[in-house]
């Protein structure tokens, strides 16, 4: 009896996990495209709420690749989405979690811009 006790525990914390890890999963995706041939993010501005992720999807075929990095903040997430190598046909996914603004540009493609609001 006493080892079943211990077993049972581990056996509700595998539970908890694996409940938790659902629940991750089901965050609400937005997207935010490169069109082939333009160098823009489109939309440039997307409201996202907190938990929820931006999905950037490199679909320009005319560029190597678009390198990206937020502007230098406050939150913790600008320093998460420092330099990002999105070649063509990438994809990167980012949860933001902390309410906030974040204003991120391309290295190499001056103009391009984009702003994540997080409610
Ligand atoms: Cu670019």
């Amino acid at each position: 009896m006493k080892r079943l006790v211990p077993v049972c525990y581990l056996l509700c914390l595998s539970m908890l996990i694996s409940v938790g890890q659902v629940a991750a999963e089901g965050s609400t995706v937005h997207e935010v495209v490169i069109p082939d041939g333009v160098d823009q993010f489109i939309p440039a501005i997307i409201t996202i709420s907190a938990g929820e992720t931006v999905r950037w999807v490199n679909n320009d075929t005319k560029q190597p690749s678009h390198d990206f990095a937020s502007l230098p903040g406050p939150n913790p997430e600008n320093k998460e989405l420092k330099v990002i190598e999105l070649k063509s046909g990438e994809v990167f996914e980012h949860t933001f979690n902390r309410p906030g603004e974040y204003i991120y540009f391309c290295y190499i493609h001056k103009g391009m811009i984009g702003k994540v609001i997080v409610k």
